[in-house]
């Protein structure tokens, strides 16, 4: 294993609940727009990655949204603009932050020489905004590669942005681990043949999501994992570390959440 590949939202951060869904809201208000989307609907519409194609998507099912296509194209262009600002604004002022854990294996991959790279399908704006708000993990340069939503011509579940990532790093897909949440980040690097490790954001808790090498609550934690680690394993720091990824690819076998 040479290479971490790191999604961005539910993955570096609980980022879609109160910041990317509020920001949404924010921007529907700040347009004079009667909709806002409520925890649950948000969830549901997180089956469709990229906040522009999730405004189109939402709107297709409205009666009250412009009738012609590109009238919709152009108000989810700005809306998502909006959403983007509003979103930045919301991670300055502290509503996001980094999941547990995720900053210490960042430096533990550092400091073993691992390279690292963001996939993500996020736009670069709100890459740059988090990491701002998380100097620990060094900004945009502290990455070997970065890959965003503007990058690639289709969004996670393809594996466009894994592709592209390994091409940046100019290594073999078995030689990289992919760090995701969500069925389609995960079926996005399945894709791109990367054994993907699943920590289970806020809303994938329950998700079906088969085919990752290993599956559990969060990196911050020994329990709950599958394939399970040992509960004093993880050099007394009590969290997931570089040698239990290492040890789940060498298994290699994909787990099941069913079995
Ligand atoms: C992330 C997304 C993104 C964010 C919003 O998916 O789907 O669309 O919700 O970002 P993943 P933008 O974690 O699988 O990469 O509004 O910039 O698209
Ligand atoms: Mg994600």
């Amino acid at each position: 294993m040479k290479a971490l590949l790191w999604d961005v939202d539910g993955t570096l951060a609980e980022t879609e609940r109160d910041g990317h869904r509020v920001a949404f809201n924010e921007a529907f208000e700040a347009l004079g727009l009667p909709w806002r989307w409520d925890e649950a609907h948000y969830g549901r519409l997180l089956t469709v990655s990229g906040g522009r194609e999730r405004l189109l998507h939402d709107m297709a099912a409205r009666t009250d949204a412009p009738p012609l296509a590109q009238q919709r194209e152009a108000l989810a262009a700005e809306l998502h603009a909006l959403k983007n600002r509003r979103y930045a604004d919301r991670v300055a002022a502290g509503a996001v932050a980094l999941r547990p854990a995720v900053a210490a294996l960042i430096a533990e991959a550092r400091r073993q020489g691992l390279r690292q790279a963001i996939a993500t399908t996020t736009s670069r704006a709100n890459l740059r905004a988090l990491l701002a708000a998380a100097p620990a993990l060094g900004g945009i340069d502290g990455f070997d590669a970065v890959v965003c939503g503007e990058d690639v011509q289709r969004k996670k579940p393809d594996p466009e942005v894994f592709q592209r990532a390994l091409a940046l790093l100019q290594l073999p897909s078995l030689q990289a681990l992919a760090i995701e949440d969500s069925p389609g980040g995960a079926a996005a690097a399945r894709a791109a043949g990367v054994p993907v490790v699943v920590t289970r954001s806020h809303y994938f808790a329950q998700a079906t999501i088969e085919g990752a090498v290993a599956i559990g609550p969060g990196l911050d934690r020994r329990d709950g994992w599958r394939p399970a680690l040992t509960e004093r394993g993880g050099g007394g720091e009590g969290r997931v570390t570089l040698a239990d990824l290492q040890h789940w690819c060498a298994l290699g076998d994909c787990v099941s959440q069913f079995t």
